[in-house]
């Protein structure tokens, strides 16, 4: 029913984080998103790793979207595509919907039409609609689906994984910003608390029998209910799942910048860290027009927020992968990092 990717034995939800487009969008230029539900392993046993809650092996019925700029691999992933554009372009958006549920997009980039959202509301089954708009507000901005545009909407569809970055640049090469991440290596992480239900039963036939899945493991849903009244999540992950940034690390360079755009999702503020490395620079809120901090231990990110955290390029050590040396990007909260916030990254020469 849904296409293996990532060449893995089921489907892989997680973005690599080393997916940014490394241009912006022109002027006048149209992106796609599409959005889907899909079945994916939120836990995969094959980690290794014991994490703290059900075990292994735990699937979950995500929302995802996918398509993105012009050439890049448009499968669904967490998070949704990464979006690049730069001051003052004109950008269309379509969104075309490929699941049975509504879905929608709010881009905080955006002012007005609630962030694009009252335009780009799509129907179940192939509904498409678009929405243009103009960037005018550098910075690092979250978008997310807001579902039927309900509370219970946006907090399920967020909780299961629809929501992505969009990068507005500086138009003036010049900017500071533009300056400290011209020709460095780019990352993409975003954090998100999923509350997971004890199983899956709302649309129980699309549990099971699924190429690659063990018709054992019955996904899971979103639990609202345990979301309010516990504000605990069972998992806490970089990507999508429990693992995703080990499987997938970030693969920096020396002597060119590390720059990691961060963001969250969820139900709490992050504390993103980076055992072995100190954030020379960070962007605070995803404001980057300002001045960037400067040697940052540890940065704040807000619910629905970002930051970009940037490591100097000349100051990257190399890791070395045979002695167990990578550096690990962890939500230093530690029962958050216990519960799956957890990535690599490494650093070649
Ligand atoms: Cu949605």
């Amino acid at each position: 029913m849904f296409p293996i990717v990532g060449g893995y034995p089921y489907n892989e939800i997680a973005r690599d984080p080393n997916d940014v487009p490394p241009r912006a969008l022109l002027d006048g230029e149209t992106v796609t998103i599409t959005a889907h539900e899909i079945e994916a392993f939120l836990a995969p046993e094959h980690n290794g790793i014991e994490w703290a809650k059900d075990g292994h092996d735990v699937k979950f019925r995500y929302f995802a979207f996918g398509g993105g700029h012009p050439g890049r691999d448009p499968a669904p992933k967490v998070p949704g595509p990464f979006i690049r554009l730069r001051d003052g372009n004109t950008v269309t958006i379509i969104l075309e919907n490929q699941g049975v549920e509504p879905h929608s997009i709010d881009f905080h980039a955006v002012v007005g039409k609630k962030g694009g959202a009252a335009e780009l509301m799509v129907r179940p089954d192939g509904d498409k609609t678009s929405f243009t708009f103009t960037a005018r507000n550098p910075g690092l901005y979250v978008y997310h689906c807001v579902g039927d545009g309900t509370p219970h909407g946006i907090a399920h569809h967020m909780n299961n994984g629809m929501f992505g970055l969009i990068l507005v640049e500086p138009g003036n090469p010049k900017a500071g910003f533009n300056l400290r991440t011209k020709n460095a290596k780019e990352f993409y992480v975003f954090q998100q608390d999923i509350f997971v239900s004890a199983e899956h039963d709302e649309h129980g036939e699309m549990s099971g029998g699924m190429d690659g899945m063990d018709e054992d493991h019955v996904a899971r849903d979103f639990d609202e209910e345990k979301m309010l009244n516990t504000l605990v999540p069972d998992y806490s992950v970089f990507n999508g799942r429990v693992g995703a940034l080990i499987d997938l690390p970030m693969e920096a360079k020396t002597g060119k910048n590390a720059v990691v755009y961060f963001a969250s999702s969820g139900a709490h503020i992050p504390s993103p860290h980076m055992i072995g490395e100190i954030f020379d620079w960070v962007y605070d809120q995803g404001g980057i027009l300002q001045s960037p901090q400067r040697n940052i231990q540890t940065a704040l990110v807000p619910s629905a927020g970002s930051a970009v955290l940037i490591m100097d390029g000349d100051q990257l050590v190399p890791t070395n992968e045979a002695e167990g040396d990578l550096n690990i990007l962890v939500d230093h909260a530690l029962p958050y990092f216990r519960k799956g916030a957890i990535g690599l990254m490494k650093v070649t020469q």
